[in-house]
């Protein structure tokens, strides 16, 4: 049975990386109590559980997703709950089981229940070895070769398919490395591009699990909220990509960000210790051509590599004051 939209707007795994920004950003615009967080287990913030309304929710639970839905009613659902790259080449099953299964739930519970518009993130995990590297296009061969990659695109020709066969407005991002201050990421192969930072400002030396010149697209937090509600907001007119938008902002290397952060700590000392990430980095596009967002919905990024740094290094050592 159809329920009637609210305005309520449900974040499903708003615990994580870009969950918890996300699900601040939606509360200052929209008001907190319009916001519904869910994730599998209480945030670690407590702001995201105190500011407005919390759900336990496991995507996997169908019936509980449902339950949610009903009572809330939201227009609009973004869900992120997913297992990342490195993590989901180690639980292979799981990381399909929870990457699909927890999609069709949240797809089928907006066509059944009557959800407006539904966010789903895509990644540039969906680009394999035989994908050209450099400024790789929107469409070009892409033969995933990690569980999180396949999983990202079976899942972007769903969101497609539900797209055509059900008219639901579902739209998506192909993110690079995310990278913020608010909160750590887990299990990806571009979370070096966090971790350094955070070792910086504590005055240690970083071992980084990638070779130092290792480029990957990357992009600043406040970029991706604003990519990811610019996105949400374009006219449906404008939106002819169904599948996921190729989406980027910079491209650097662990030496390049080192270099970066020199700039504000010279004796920063960084070592290079490559594991199995190693393999899914040199699998993934060097840099991005995003093209057809900029033309689409005028996508446009503010930081870039040295700006971030100078921004990450600020609110970073603020919070540590703030804490001590
Ligand atoms: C990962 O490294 O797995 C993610 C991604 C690029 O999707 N950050």
């Amino acid at each position: 049975m159809q329920t009637t939209p609210s305005d309520t707007i449900l974040v499903i795994g708003a615990g994580g990386q870009l969950g918890l920004e996300l699900t601040h950003e939606l509360r200052q615009r929209y008001g907190a109590s319009n916001v519904v967080a869910a994730d599998v287990r209480p945030p670690k913030d407590e702001a995201t559980q105190e500011s407005g309304p919390f759900e336990l929710l496991d995507v996997l639970d169908k019936n509980r997703l449902e339950e949610v839905v009903r009572r809330y009613k939201p227009k609009q659902i973004y869900h992120l709950a997913a297992l990342l790259s490195a993590t989901a080449e180690k639980n292979p099953k799981f990381g399909w089981q929870l990457n699909m299964d927890g999609l069709f739930h949240v797809l089928d519970a907006a066509v059944d229940l009557g959800v407006q518009q539904v966010y789903w993130p895509s990644s540039i995990a969906v680009f394999g070895p035989d994908t050209p590297r450099a400024n790789t296009p929107q469409l070009t061969v892409m033969n995933p070769n990690t569980v999180y990659g396949i999983s990202k695109l079976a899942g972007e020709q769903w969101c497609e398919w539900y797209f055509r066969k059900h008219g639901l407005d579902v739209r998506s991002l192909r993110y690079p490395g995310l990278i913020g201050y608010k909160s750590l990421p887990g299990g990806g192969t571009t979370d070096y591009a966090v971790d350094i930072y955070h070792k910086a400002v504590t005055g240690q030396r970083y071992e980084c699990f990638l070779q130092e010149n290792t480029y990957l697209p990357m992009m600043y937090m406040p970029d991706a909220l604003k990519a990811t509600l610019d996105l949400m907001h374009a006219p449906a007119d404008q939106i002819n990509i169904r599948s996921s938008y190729n989406l980027g902002a910079m491209s650097f290397s662990p030496a390049e960000v080192t270099a970066s952060i020199r700039r504000h700590y010279p004796d920063f000392q960084v070592s290079y210790q490559p594991d199995s990430r190693q393999q899914i980095a040199d699998s993934w596009p060097a840099s991005i051509d995003d093209t057809a967002a900029r033309q689409q919905w005028s996508w446009q990024p503010d930081y870039d590599l040295d700006r971030m740094t100078d921004d990450m290094l600020v609110n970073l050592k603020q919070q540590l004051t703030v804490s001590v």
